[in-house]
């Protein structure tokens, strides 16, 4: 019976350690741990809503659009003069080398807006 109970605590001790790892917290502004970043566009805008990357070197943003509610169905840099469509659920790959500075993305609306820091 003993050697039961022991065993059972050692599960349980493991359950707890795998389940802390889960549990850390996306921040709200993303950091430069790569050049590829997600870009989730839901009802009430972008998440992140802000990314930032270091000048001179290409980043790809992508986009994917989980929500039919909101504007965000249009993808617009205005500095880039870029535009794009974001179909539902389908990523949207956009790449560019940014120099100092920053670089705007809104909805079609300039309603949603989110913003690419450049260091
Ligand atoms: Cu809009």
């Amino acid at each position: 019976m003993k050697p039961n109970v022991i065993l059972q605590s050692v599960l349980v001790l493991a359950a707890l350690s795998t389940g802390c790892t889960k549990s850390s917290s996306a921040p709200a502004s993303a950091t430069n741990a790569g050049r590829r970043f997600a870009i989730t566009v839901g009802e009430n805008g972008y998440q992140p809503s802000s990314v930032r990357v270091h000048a001179g070197q290409p980043v790809t943003l992508v986009f994917t659009r989980t929500s039919d509610q909101g504007c965000g169905a249009q993808l617009v840099f205005p500095s880039l003069n870029l535009r794009r469509d974001l179909p539902l659920n389908q990523p949207v790959e956009v790449t560019f080398t940014p120099a100092v500075g920053t670089v705007a993305f809104t909805c079609g609306m300039n309603m949603l807006r989110g913003v690419v820091v450049v260091m």
